[in-house]
C-alpha cells in the first residue's frame, strides 16, 4: 500500500480534533477542495479558453473582475451551496453577504471568508494566483445567519487555508493543529499530502515589499527596507527582494523558506490595501500556526476588531523575528509619519 494520503483521508482520519464536529467541518472542508480542482482546470487552460480578459464588470473593490475571477466566485458559492455545511458565504467579489437560504444550508453551522482567485492581475501574464479562505462557527443561533456572523475577529476562525495555482496547485489549510500541506495528483485528481506540518523558519533572508509606492510608505517602514539592504555579513544582509503581487505566492514562498511580507499603509491607502476578513486573518492564522508572525505593524491580526466585510489592514507576516524587527522601525520611527527625510542606514 503507497503512503499516499489524500485529502479527504487525512481530512476524516483528523475528524477526531474537533470537541463539536460531527464530520459538519470535515465535509466543509472536502466541498472547498472539490472547488478547488474545478477552478484548477479553468485556471490551467486559461490560455486557451475565452475566460481571459475581463469580463466587463467589476467587483466591489472597484477593480476590473477577470473572467476567471467570477468563474472561481461561482464555483466555489455553489460547492458551498450545495455541501449544505455552510449557511452564508462572504466574498471579495461580492459587496454583500451572500446568504445560502436552501433547505439543506440555511441552517448549517458554518460561515466562509473567501477571495476566489487572489492576484488575478497575474491570470494574463501565467504568474501564480490563489484562492485563500476562512471558516467561522455560526453565532447567531436563530434565523438567518447575518453580517455579524461573519465580522468575527481572526481569533475565532476555525479553519483558513490556501489554494495555489502554481508550478503545481497545493492545497494549505489549518484547523488550528499545524499547517498541512497537500499538492493535486492530475493523474488522479486528488490532493495529496505533501507537506505535513509545515513550519516557517524563524528568521529568514527575503522581504517582500512593493517597493514601488516606497515614497508613500511611513518612515518606519523606509528605515525597515534600507535595514533590508545593509551589508552585514552576521545578519546575512543585504536580503533579497522577491514580490509577485500575489499574497498567496509571495507568502506560499515565505512559508516553505521564511521571509516577511509587508504591505503596509501608504499615503493612498491608509488603512492598507488587503482585506482583513478574507486574506489578512486566514493568512495570519495559517502563518502563526506554522510558528510565524502576523500583525499590523503593532497589533496582532488576529485580534483586530472587525466592523466592515471588506475592511482593509495592514500585515506584516511572515518569520517571526523578522516581522518583529520590522516592528522596532516603526515602534521608534513611528508607522504613521509619511514624505520624511531619507532614514538613517543602521546596521
Ligand atoms: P500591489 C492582489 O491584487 C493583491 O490583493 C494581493 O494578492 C497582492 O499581494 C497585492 O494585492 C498586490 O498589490 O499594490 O502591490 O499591486
Amino acid at each position: 500500500m503507497s503512503n499516499l494520503k489524500t485529502l479527504g483521508q487525512f481530512i476524516i482520519e483528523k475528524q477526531s480534533d474537533f470537541p463539536y464536529s460531527k464530520g459538519e467541518l470535515s465535509r466543509l472542508l472536502r466541498d472547498i477542495g472539490i472547488a478547488a480542482k474545478i477552478v484548477n482546470r479553468e485556471v490551467n487552460k486559461a490560455g486557451l479558453m475565452d475566460i481571459l480578459g475581463e469580463s466587463g464588470s467589476t467587483n466591489i473593490q472597484g477593480e476590473t473582475q477577470q473572467k476567471l475571477d467570477v468563474y472561481a466566485n461561482e464555483q466555489f458559492i455553489s460547492a458551498l451551496r450545495s455541501g449544505g455545511e455552510c449557511c452564508l458565504v462572504a466574498s471579495e467579489e461580492n459587496e454583500d453577504i451572500i446568504r445560502l437560504e436552501e433547505e439543506v444550508s440555511k441552517d448549517a453551522n458554518y460561515i466562509v471568508a473567501i477571495d476566489p482567485l487572489d492576484g488575478s492581475s497575474n491570470i494574463d501574464v501565467n504568474v501564480a494566483i490563489g484562492t485563500i479562505f476562512s471558516i467561522y462557527r455560526r453565532k447567531s443561533t436563530t434565523g438567518l445567519a447575518t453580517l455579524k456572523d461573519v465580522l468575527q475577529k481572526g481569533v475565532e476562525q476555525v479553519a483558513a487555508g490556501y489554494v495555489i495555482y502554481g508550478s503545481s496547485t497545493m492545497l494549505v489549510y489549518t484547523t488550528g493543529k499545524g499547517v498541512n500541506g497537500f499538492t493535486l495528483d492530475p493523474s488522479i485528481g486528488e490532493f495529496c499530502l505533501s507537506h505535513p506540518n509545515m513550519k516557517i523558519p524563524q528568521d529568514g533572508v527575503i522581504y517582500s515589499i512593493n517597493e514601488g509606492n516606497y515614497v508613500h510608505f511611513p518612515k518606519g517602514v523606509k528605515q525597515y527596507i534600507k535595514y533590508c539592504q545593509v551589508e552585514d555579513k552576521a545578519t546575512n544582509r543585504p536580503y533579497a527582494s522577491r514580490y509577485i503581487g500575489s499574497m498567496v505566492a509571495d507568502l506560499h514562498r515565505n512559508l516553505i523558506k521564511g521571509g516577511v511580507f509587508i504591505y503596509p499603509v501608504t499615503f493612498s491607502a491608509p488603512n492598507g490595501k488587503l482585506r482583513l476578513v478574507y486574506e489578512c486573518n486566514p493568512m495570519a492564522f495559517i502563518i502563526e500556526q506554522a510558528g510565524g508572525r502576523a500583525t499590523d505593524g503593532s497589533r496582532r491580526i488576529l485580534d483586530l476588531e472587525v466592523t466592515e466585510l471588506h475592511q482593509r489592514s495592514p500585515i506584516f507576516i511572515g518569520s517571526a523575528n523578522m516581522v518583529k524587527r520590522a516592528e522596532e522601525f516603526l515602534a521608534t520611527a513611528g508607522n504613521l509619519t509619511f514624505h520624511d527625510a531619507e532614514p538613517v542606514l543602521t546596521a
